[in-house]
């Protein structure tokens, strides 16, 4: 351990290393009102959002519903990119990939549409007359409620508000009391950034209704309602125009109900005001109290299931925008942890069963014209923001993305025939409420076909960890139709018997041959997402005992896609040829998914790769945008480098307090900044916590492969393994593992690395491991040697010595390890 870091952990008050998590301990709190968006506190039931500013006198509350989106149902295929195909293709193989790519900006990208935003519904405005000056202010959001609080006093009297969105109700519920009756007296009223039109019923009742923006060249025509209803204790409630008020009431209770015309990608037919209406009635024939029960009851049976203790200093006595902006100057592991669950909270919170999945901005958007359209890119920020759903127990999660990935997989049938005359189906990357597959924004960006490729790993992952086969039968046609896409598109490399994606890009990047064109063929990421899709998809088959002659096929091509390359500076090479340059900081490491998220690149099978990988990252350095940097934290745990990736979580832990920063960070809500806000960085932050301290990727389950030296000790429960293991219990002692308990829900072999010896309680017998761990969840596919460039200088790689055991469990046992 660092001399410096020594020093550090004994000025710190350790105050509590508690067993079980505080309660108390899982919330962001603050000392003053939110001043801008990226201070205010998200809540969120999947469908609805709200983000809560806690002004005592103004009091916004900004409104999202996940089906409120720019446009209406439509394709934005290029049909000219059929006829283009070819010529696209030879220009690239003779190096004029200016041309290539002009030739792809006239004819692939879209002409249509670059995708339409997710837009603001708008928002509640509460204004509170004398309430301009106030003292003992207190806002929090606490995770384990999902309540954001307000509390302050105004002459004498205090007031509070709690505000959070049900999961059982459908609705937004608000509300606010007084310590002295009768002193509760507001307006509320609604707006949006945009033409709306706002009326009152009854004389408790607000009711906004709009219509959806236009974009590009689509009409905006997704209708919505926004209801409003106030019901007042004691005092009374009046409506004029477009305005409620209320007058002296002892507490008030404020629904608001939003709903959407919006059925499906292909359907907007639904009536909003009935919806809208029918939540509302619903929710207001409940009791508030059991109302609220029922909300925290859902989100607990979610975020309990995994507790984590990191340690706990006198920093928590801090509040949380103070912490953020100490982080890396003093020593506040429970930020990590409260960040790691704040993750977990928003993932809950904003992607539901039955719902849309996480934006890029989750479910939280005040705008009609977000940055990226706060729509799905999916060369990285898509797939980052479902990182952590499998591992820390949130599997439930997943059901919008892989419902996406059906829809995505029906209409991307068509972009295949229109603009590749090609079977299957293909994304490029971004699509959008409407399930575009087009390219967009411009061939730099938009020429990669791999978003399906990329995106259906989430649909084999989800196996590993539940072992279901009804569930993969259900996946398997949209497993084998992002394959054949590929099989009927994949073309020789010149000069090589290799099979490869032509024309593409390595996601935004543009290598130093030629920077302003990123467009070439059979770049690194491509490879290994072939490689992946091809490998699952036979392995699916095979488990499914369907398609013989299908994957006979499949592995054909498999054999002929290109090897992973080592090029002259020792790198792991992003492009076919060796064109990176070690300057090159560029955010994206596309080539590194052969590490992270994917298996590929192992210390233990192919070192030599693995070497090559880190000297690449090494190259792109550390600081970057938000997702880049949370990405590289789940890089360093896979380089088995505990304090590099904490490096990170440091960078990443760092205050942006204005919202278009140069830099990456955390705003003082906690959301990430890339900069702007977008979500991926939280997921990817909180998925690289659960790396560092267990990894089931290479062949085993590896317990703590990259603690970090500040935390010396701590504790967490409730992670899953692949093979249907629950680690529903882990804790380290000076380093070292001291417990673990392992439930096998699917029994098999529990194979476990460790750099600690180990011995098992009870009547088990945990073996040396020997040969290939036989439990089939952790089959791993033999890569291919790399070619390495004559001038490339290795590096040895030198892993700490590991224990590998093997223990036979059976399905339903709990195993308890202690160290040896
Ligand atoms: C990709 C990234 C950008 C941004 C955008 C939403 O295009 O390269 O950094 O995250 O997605």
């Amino acid at each position: 351990m660092k001399k410096t870091l020594l020093l550090l952990l004994a000025a710190s008050t350790v105050v509590g290393t508690a067993n079980a998590q505080s309660d108390s301990l899982l919330k962001l709190w603050y000392n003053h009102p939110a001043r801008q968006w990226v201070e205010a506190l998200p809540i969120g039931n999947g469908r609805l959002g709200a983000m809560v500013f806690g002004d005592p006198s103004r009091e916004r509350i900004q409104l999202n519903e996940i089906t409120v989106w720019a446009g209406q149902p439509n394709r934005n295929d290029n049909p000219d990119a059929r006829e283009a195909l070819p010529k696209v293709r030879k220009l690239i193989f003779e190096g004029k990939y200016t041309e290539a790519q002009d030739l792809v900006n006239q004819t692939f990208i879209s002409k249509i549409s670059n995708g339409m935003p997710y837009q603001t519904v708008g928002d509640l405005h509460l204004l509170f007359p004398g309430h301009e000056k106030y003292s003992g202010y207190y806002r929090e959001l606490n995770l384990e409620t999902g309540i954001a609080t307000t509390r302050y006093t105004v002459n004498g009297t205090t007031y509070q508000s709690r505000v959070f969105a049900s999961f059982p109700d459908q609705v937004i519920i608000a509300r606010i009391t007084a310590d002295r009756p009768g002193s509760i007296s507001f307006s509320a009223s609604m707006d949006r950034p945009a033409a709306v039109v706002v009326s009152v019923k009854g004389n408790d009742e607000l009711i906004m209704s709009g219509v959806t923006g236009d974009c590009d060249s689509v009409k905006g025509k997704v209708r919505f309602q926004a209801e409003v209803k106030i019901l007042p204790e004691g005092g009374s409630v009046s409506a004029a125009d477009t305005l409620l008020t209320v007058t002296n009431a002892n507490a008030a209770t404020i629904y608001v109900s939003i709903a959407s015309s919006f059925r499906n990608y292909a359907d907007i037919s639904a009536d909003p005001d009935a919806r809208a209406e029918e939540s509302l009635q619903k929710a207001l024939k409940r009791d508030y109290d059991r109302s609220l029960q029922d909300h925290i009851a859902i989100l607990q049976k979610y975020l309990d299931r995994v507790h984590i203790d990191l340690g706990v200093t006198d920093s928590v006595k801090n509040p949380t925008d103070v912490r953020i902006a100490e982080f890396s100057r003093g020593y506040d592991p429970q930020l990590a942890s409260l960040y790691f669950q704040f993750g977990r909270y928003l993932l809950i919170s904003c992607s539901q069963p039955g719902g849309q999945p996480a934006t890029l901005q989750g479910i939280w958007n005040d705008q009609l014209y977000p940055p990226w359209d706060s729509k799905y890119t999916v060369n990285i920020n898509t797939e980052m923001n479902y990182w952590p759903s499998e591992v820390t127990n949130l599997s439930e999660m997943n059901e919008p993305l892989i419902e996406m990935i059906r829809e995505l997989a029906e209409t991307g049938r068509q972009t295949a025939q229109i603009m590749y005359g090609a079977d299957g189906w293909v994304l490029h990357h971004n699509t959008d409420l409407w399930r575009i597959n087009g390219p967009i924004d411009g061939s730099f960006w938009g020429m990669w076909p791999m978003g399906g490729a990329w995106l259906c790993q989430h649909l084999w992952e989800k196996y590993e960890y539940n072992g279901d086969e009804k569930y993969l039968a259900s996946v398997y046609p949209v497993l084998k139709g992002a394959v054949e896409f590929y099989l009927s598109t994949l073309v020789q490399y010149p000069g090589h018997d290799w099979l490869v994606v032509c024309p593409s890009v390595s996601p935004e990047n543009a290598p130093s041959s030629h920077p302003t064109s990123s467009i070439s063929a059979g770049t690194t990421m491509d490879n290994q997402l072939l490689f992946d899709l091809f490998t699952k998809t036979i392995r699916a088959a095979e488990i499914l005992h369907t398609d013989g002659d299908f994957v006979s096929k499949v592995k054909e091509d498999l054999r002929r896609l290109p090897p992973m390359q080592i090029g002259k500076y020792g790198q792991l090479q992003e492009w076919i040829e060796d064109w990176d340059n070690p300057q090159d900081h560029h955010r994206h490491v596309s080539h590194l998914y052969g590490v992270y998220p994917s298996n590929q690149i192992s210390p233990f099978r192919t070192p030599e790769l693995f070497d090559a990988a880190r000297t690449s990252l090494i190259y792109r350095g550390d600081p970057s945008t938000g997702w880049s940097m949370n990405w590289k934290i789940n890089l360093w745990a896979r380089f088995l480098d505990g304090n590099h990736a904490y490096k990170l979580i440091t960078n990443q832990i760092s205050l942006v307090e204005k919202p278009a920063f140069e830099k990456g960070g955390t705003y003082a809500n906690m959301f990430d900044a890339h900069p702007p806000f977008q979500i991926d960085g939280n997921f990817g932050f909180t998925a690289g916590i659960a790396e560092m301290l267990m990894q089931s990727d290479d062949g085993a389950i590896f317990v703590l492969p990259a603690l970090p030296d500040v935390w010396p000790q701590g504790r967490i429960t409730g992670l899953r393994a692949r093979g249907g293991f629950d680690i529903k219990e882990m804790e380290w002692k000076e380093g070292k593992l001291s417990r673990l308990v392992i439930k096998s829900n699917l029994g098999g072999n529990c194979r476990i690395r460790s750099y600690s010896p180990l011995k098992v309680e009870g009547d088990g017998t945990l073996l040396q491991a020997q040969g290939e761990n036989e439990n089939p969840f952790y089959w791993v596919p033999e890569i291919k040697k790399p070619l390495i460039a004559p001038e490339a200088k290795l590096n040895s790689v030198e892993v700490r010595k590991t224990f590998l055991y093997d223990l036979r469990t059976e399905a339903g046992k709990e195993y308890v390890f202690d160290r040896l």
